[in-house]
């Protein structure tokens, strides 16, 4: 067996004035109790330093940039990548990313993998954007994604680390089966992914229960057809007046919950898991080279 231990750390809303080092030292304290725990790994939210800022319109361009880094890291979160090197724990951090690529500045969700020993082992951006580029005012919230930040040009690469094939995303990507395969496909055998799911979407009317069956249906399908470990944590409560699902939870390979979180605050989540307990699943009814036809998927990637 590889036993893996890892954190979901899961956290509460972050209200807009709040600052860096308020939110670093939420982030400080919950490194803390997973390393109390035994943890070999933390998995952070998606945008885990900020409010989630695509709920308003904001034309005002320093407005919009104070919610984005400018280097990963900096000033800011250094003491959180000092006290995870020094406790020996690596972790998962998502965050507004603004990077100068091609001579001009581009705007990502981002996540980040770094290593026991504080190396930067991977980087993720979004690729699934969810919501609208134009204000709309018939809505309560907005969902500004496409407007403030571009589609990620990394694919979703898996990397050799903590004793497995690790892989990432971000919270409206796990509702896509293909962020799962095409990972899958390079044998990931855990997924780990941040979310702000906001309970209401003015994009659909659903009840409020099909938002959580929706988050834990797509994980565990995920986790099921692909043979991974997934491990999602949420920023949940009432951010900002928006109530944000909470849900932290770990998904087995055979697709059961096998963990989840109780709060919609800070609360760290933490389970032991054997890697190995992917390989039954990826070797029989998902073994990919015996079983899948792709002749017959074309469609998938032409349409
Ligand atoms: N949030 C939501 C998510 O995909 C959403 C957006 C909610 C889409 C509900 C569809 C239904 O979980 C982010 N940040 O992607």
């Amino acid at each position: 067996s590889r036993l893996l231990t890892v954190g979901a750390a899961q956290m509460g809303p972050i209200q807009r004035a709040e600052t860096r080092s308020q939110v670093v030292a939420r982030l400080l304290d919950l490194l803390h109790q997973a390393h109390s725990r035994g943890c070999n790994l933390v998995v952070f939210p998606e945008l885990a330093l900020t409010t989630f800022f695509p709920r308003w319109l904001l034309e005002d361009a320093n407005e919009l940039d104070a919610f984005f880094e400018k280097s990963m890291p900096n000033a800011d979160v250094q003491p959180l990548f000092d006290e995870a090197k020094r406790l020996g724990i690596g972790f998962y951090l998502g965050y507004a990313e603004i990077a100068e690529e091609e001579g001009r500045s581009c705007r990502f969700n981002t996540a980040i993998l770094v290593a026991p020993n504080g190396d930067l082992i991977g980087k993720y951006r979004k690729i699934h954007l969810p919501g609208h580029a134009e204000y709309e005012p018939q809505r309560p919230f907005q969902h500004l994604e496409k407007r403030y930040f571009e589609i990620g040009n990394l694919g979703w690469p898996v990397w050799r680390a903590f004793g497995g094939i690790m892989g990432m995303a971000i919270c409206n990507d796990r509702r896509w089966p293909e962020t799962f395969r095409v990972m899958g496909l390079q044998g990931v055998e855990l997924v780990m992914l941040g979310y702000n799911t906001p309970e209401f979407n003015a994009a659909i009317v659903e009840p409020g229960y099909h938002r959580m069956m929706h988050h834990y249906l797509t994980c565990q399908a995920g986790a099921y057809q692909n043979g991974t470990w997934v491990v999602a944590t949420a920023k949940a409560g009432v951010e900002e007046g928006c109530m944000l699902i909470g849900g932290t939870c770990v998904v087995a390979p055979s697709g059961e919950l096998v963990a989840v979180a109780s709060t919609l605050g800070d609360e760290l989540l933490s389970y032991t898991m054997d890697l190995d307990a992917t390989v039954p699943i990826k070797t029989s009814v998902f073994n990919f080279a015996k079983h899948r036809r792709t002749e017959h998927y074309g469609m998938i990637v032409e349409r």
